[in-house]
C-alpha cells in the first residue's frame, strides 16, 4: 500500500563547483522535482512510489540505486532500451547563485505515457504528487499526467500539483494553458507567488487566482515565500507560516522539500498549522545543507529545528 506515488523525469544531475565554462571535476547526483519529493516523504517513513522511464544502461542504473537507497518504491519504473537519460548541469555561479544546463530533450523519462502509469494507479495511492514539469516534456508525458490526475481523483486520492515553472521547457503561455484546467483535478496547489497566475489568468493577483481555484474545487492553496515563509488559503481563510531561520547555502530542491513536508503532515493527519510547520522545517533543512534531497531529515531529525523559532 503505497502512501505518495509520484511520477516525471528522474535526472541526472552533474554538479560543478564552479562555472562550467571554466572545467574542473562534476559530481552525479540524482535529480527532478518528483524525486526530490519522494525521498522527502520516504526519510519520514512513509511509503513513497515512483514512476517514470529511465534508460537501460549506466546511468539509469545509477538514477534507480539512489531511488532504492531511499527506499522508494521503483517496482512500476520502465527501462527504456532506446533513449538515452536526461542530464541536467548545474553550475554553482556565485555562492548564491547556481545556474541549471539542460540535455533531456527526447529523453527516456519524455517518452512516459499513459500505459506506464496504469498498473501504479490501478494498485492505490493516498497521495497523487505532480509536478508542472512533467507535462512540458512531451505530448504523451503531458496526456500521461492529464489521465494519471483525473484517475487518481476518481479514486478517492488527495492529488496535489506543484507547479514548479521551468522557463528552460516552455513559455508561461503554454503552461497556462496545460496547468490550468489540470487544476480541476487537483485538490492541494502550491505555487511561489510568481507562479500562481500559471493557474489563473495572466497577470492576475494573488486574491484573484486563489479565490477562482478555491471556487473550482481546490481545497488548499500553498503559496511559498522562499525565506518568508508560505501561506496558506482555503475556505476558512489565509495562515502564514514563517520560515525557520537557517543560514541558506543551497536553495535548489527547497520547494519540493517542502512539498514533501506538508505532504508528510497530511499523511499523518495534522492539522494546516502542523502541515505548514512541517513544510517550512523540511523547506530549512533543504537550504541550510548542500544538494536537492541529500540533507532532509528522517523521522528522528525533524526535532533538531524545533528551538529554531520561526523568525
Ligand atoms: O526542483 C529541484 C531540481 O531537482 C529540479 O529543478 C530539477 O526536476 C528538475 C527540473 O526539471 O528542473
Amino acid at each position: 500500500d503505497i502512501d505518495l506515488l509520484t511520477f516525471g523525469e528522474a535526472l541526472v544531475s552533474l554538479r560543478s563547483a564552479g562555472p562550467l565554462a571554466a572545467g574542473g571535476p562534476l559530481t552525479p547526483h540524482l535529480a527532478g522535482a518528483e524525486c526530490n519529493v519522494a525521498i522527502g516523504v520516504s526519510r519520514l517513513g512513509h511509503r513513497a512510489a515512483f514512476v517514470g522511464r529511465v534508460s537501460d544502461d549506466e546511468l539509469g542504473g545509477f538514477l534507480l540505486r539512489q531511488l532504492r537507497a531511499e527506499c522508494v518504491d521503483v517496482a512500476h519504473v520502465t527501462r527504456d532500451p532506446e533513449r538515452s537519460a536526461g542530464l541536467m548541469f548545474l553550475e554553482r555561479r556565485t555562492a548564491d547563485l547556481t545556474r541549471v544546463v539542460y540535455q533531456r530533450a527526447g529523453s527516456a523519462g519524455s517518452a512516459l505515457r499513459v500505459d506506464d502509469l496504469r498498473a501504479a494507479l490501478a494498485a492505490g495511492t493516498r497521495v497523487l504528487h505532480l509536478t508542472g514539469i512533467t507535462p512540458a516534456l512531451s505530448d504523451t508525458v503531458r496526456e500521461a499526467t492529464e489521465w494519471a490526475a483525473r484517475t487518481a481523483a476518481r479514486a478517492g486520492a488527495l492529488v496535489c500539483l506543484d507547479v514548479n515553472y521551468r522557463a528552460g521547457l516552455w513559455s508561461r503561455d503554454a503552461a497556462r494553458a496545460v496547468l490550468t484546467p489540470l487544476a480541476d483535478h487537483v485538490s492541494v496547489v502550491v505555487a511561489s507567488a510568481d507562479e500562481l497566475d500559471l493557474v489563473g489568468v495572466p497577470g492576475a493577483d494573488e486574491q484573484t487566482v486563489v479565490a477562482s481555484l478555491l471556487d473550482r474545487g481546490v481545497s488548499t492553496v500553498l503559496v511559498k515565500l522562499g525565506g518568508d515563509g508560505a501561506r496558506a488559503y482555503t475556505r476558512d481563510g489565509c495562515r502564514h507560516a514563517a520560515a525557520l531561520p537557517v543560514t541558506a547555502v543551497d536553495t535548489v530542491g527547497a520547494g519540493d522539500a517542502f512539498t514533501a513536508g506538508y505532504l508528510s503532515g497530511h499523511l499523518d493527519g495534522l492539522d494546516l498549522a502542523g502541515r505548514l510547520r512541517r513544510a517550512v522545517t523540511l523547506g530549512a533543512f533543504a537550504v541550510a545543507g548542500h544538494g536537492d534531497w541529500e540533507c532532509l531529515p528522517r523521522r528522528d531529525e525533524l526535532s533538531l529545528l524545533d528551538s529554531r523559532q520561526p523568525g
